[in-house]
């Protein structure tokens, strides 16, 4: 069950009541045929994934993952940025979608098309049902050959690969190293996603962004272009950030509380 929201999450800067501004939210959401749904790592921290620009805890604390996530870290120090994504894989497989990944599958029943774009790894929209789910920055569940020495991605099933020791394990074609199939900085994103990404933000009828920083580029540049084409932008955040000049509904709190009444209240207008 989602949270109630707080008296904290009802303030908005503007002084405007958080129950009014859902309910302006819903109204533009219940006229779109195709609604576009860019998300960030904000949307899994109710599932206990910690963000990616949050402070880090426990053994990773002293690492910035900035630093971690690139081509150069992973020749420099290939057994470190392994184990940080054996890390994160274990915490994604120990947790499960919340009632914000949830609250987004369910605009599904109320609006004839419904596409999410996201910047994250770990697969819960598609686990929590959303069947239109576009993976910008990959996937921690793939791994792939460092060299893709058999054509971009040369993508290797772990499960099936001789047991051994090696850290990271090797590519059974080439015995390069294998890495996550995932965007590092300075990597391009898939061609055909992120195609996919231009053309629906400038095709949709509204963008809603939710748990972003907004500060990657070209998944930072999506909510702009959704503006410029002028569909309408609503965004979900507990904090402003780089996407909030350009909202025309800033709904200010955590995803998992804020989705669940705004799919309640659209269901409610579609019904009647
Ligand atoms: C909540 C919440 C709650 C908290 N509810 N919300 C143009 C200008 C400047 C720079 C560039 C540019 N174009 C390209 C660049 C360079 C670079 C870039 O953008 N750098 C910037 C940092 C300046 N971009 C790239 O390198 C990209 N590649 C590229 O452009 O290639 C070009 C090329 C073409 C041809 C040949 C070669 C190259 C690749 C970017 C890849 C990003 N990869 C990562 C790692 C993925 C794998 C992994 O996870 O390990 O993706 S980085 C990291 O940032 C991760 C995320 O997907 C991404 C975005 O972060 P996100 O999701 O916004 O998370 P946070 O932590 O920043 O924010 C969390 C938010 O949640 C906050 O707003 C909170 O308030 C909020 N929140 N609790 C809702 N309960």
């Amino acid at each position: 069950m989602p949270e109630p929201l707080t008296e904290a999450d009802r303030s908005h800067p503007a002084g405007v009541d958080m129950d009014e501004l859902i309910a302006r939210a819903a109204s533009i959401l219940v006229r779109a045929r195709t609604l576009v749904v860019l998300t960030g790592a904000g949307v899994s921290k109710e599932s206990g994934i910690p963000t990616f620009r949050e402070a880090q805890t426990g053994l990773w604390a002293r690492y910035d993952p900035q630093e971690l996530a690139t081509r150069q870290a992973f020749r420099r120090d290939p057994e470190l940025v392994w184990r940080w994504y054996q890390f994160r894989r274990s915490l994604v497989a120990a947790a499960r979608p919340n009632p914000a990944h949830r609250a987004l599958a369910e605009l599904e029943r109320f609006l004839p098309r419904v596409i999410v774009l996201t910047q994250n790894i770990d697969g819960f929209h598609q686990a929590a049902g959303s069947s239109d789910v576009v993976e910008l920055h990959g996937s921690i569940g793939r791994s792939r050959c460092f060299a893709d020495c058999r054509g971009e991605p040369t993508l290797i099933d772990l499960a099936a690969l001789p047991g051994g020791d090696a850290v990271p394990p090797r590519c059974p074609y080439c015995h390069d190293y294998l890495r996550p199939d995932v965007v590092w900085f300075g990597e391009p994103l898939p061609q055909a996603a992120l195609q996919r990404a231009w053309l629906v933000s400038a095709q949709c009828d509204v963008m809603m962004v939710v748990g972003t920083s907004g500060v990657v580029y070209p998944a930072a540049a999506l909510p702009r272009i959704a503006r410029e084409a002028g569909n309408a932008v609503v965004e979900v955040n507990p904090e402003p950030g780089g996407i909030t000049p350009l909202a025309d509904v800033f709904l200010q709190g955590p995803a998992g509380t804020v989705l669940p009444i705004l799919v309640r209240m659209l269901g409610g207008l579609s019904e009647s």
